[in-house]
């Protein structure tokens, strides 16, 4: 298999996809490509992206094409035995999987206005009203799952799943802007951090030369 990603310092829809190919357990080739470089416009158009219509990440296992994040994950659930991705009780995975495809359809104030940066932390500023919302949604979300499915385990549901894939970004991005959260989501965001994949795919960024300067302004003061 083969995923096609973009920076890893900026690009959060492919760390939730590269995320899915390590849960899989598949070998798989990365190829990182820079967003929006002067090569990009014509990159995008080429064959490799056609399926996507030039967004990442994408997945090629042979002439199987695999895009968008969330069907990067259901593909690698059934492809690697369905066992690795969600939650193996009923009540738990239901609550995982529509978490998960809220992440993907919601939240765009926080999307929009704090864009993943996972070489950087600002200093705390207030959050606008759209997005105080959508962290308040996320906050009811993982309190919700932890108290009811987090049994002994660090993460949403207890051992890592494609719903902490799904969120990972956005604890990148709850650091970056010190964006204020609940106290019982800092244990959580610090497993995240500390699983040793996110350790890479951090690593991974830091070592990244390319800078797009629309995602390195920090918010604006509301
Ligand atoms: N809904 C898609 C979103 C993919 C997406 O928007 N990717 C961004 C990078 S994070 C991209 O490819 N942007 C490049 C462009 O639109 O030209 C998914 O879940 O994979």
């Amino acid at each position: 298999m083969k995923l096609i990603i973009g920076n890893k310092a900026y690009s959060s829809w492919s760390l939730r996809g590269w995320l899915a190919c390590k849960l899989s357990g598949l070998p798989f080739e990365e190829v990182t490509v820079p967003l929006y470089d002067e090569a990009w416009e014509k990159r995008r158009e080429g064959d490799e992206f056609a399926p996507s219509s030039g967004k990442v990440p994408i997945l090629w296992d042979g002439d199987i094409v695999v895009w968008d994040s969330l069907a990067i994950v259901e593909y690698l659930n059934e492809k690697s035995g369905g066992d690795k991705f969600w939650p193996a009780d009923m009540a738990a995975r239901a609550m995982a999987r529509s978490m998960a495809a809220e992440m993907h359809s919601s939240f765009a104030a926080l999307r929009r206005e704090h864009s993943m940066n996972i070489r950087q932390i600002y200093p705390p500023a207030p959050p606008s009203e759209a997005v105080a919302q959508d962290i308040a949604r996320i906050m009811q979300l993982w309190a919700e799952a932890r108290a009811r499915f987090g049994g002994e385990g660090d993460f949403l549901f207890g051992e890592f799943g494609a719903v902490d894939a799904m969120f990972a970004p956005v604890v990148t991005r709850f650091i970056t802007y010190q964006l204020p959260v609940a106290r019982f989501a800092e244990s959580y965001m610090r497993a995240i951090i500390a699983h040793p994949w996110m350790q890479e795919w951090i690593g991974g960024a830091q070592a990244e030369d390319w800078v797009i300067d629309k995602f390195e302004a920090p918010p604006q003061a509301t």
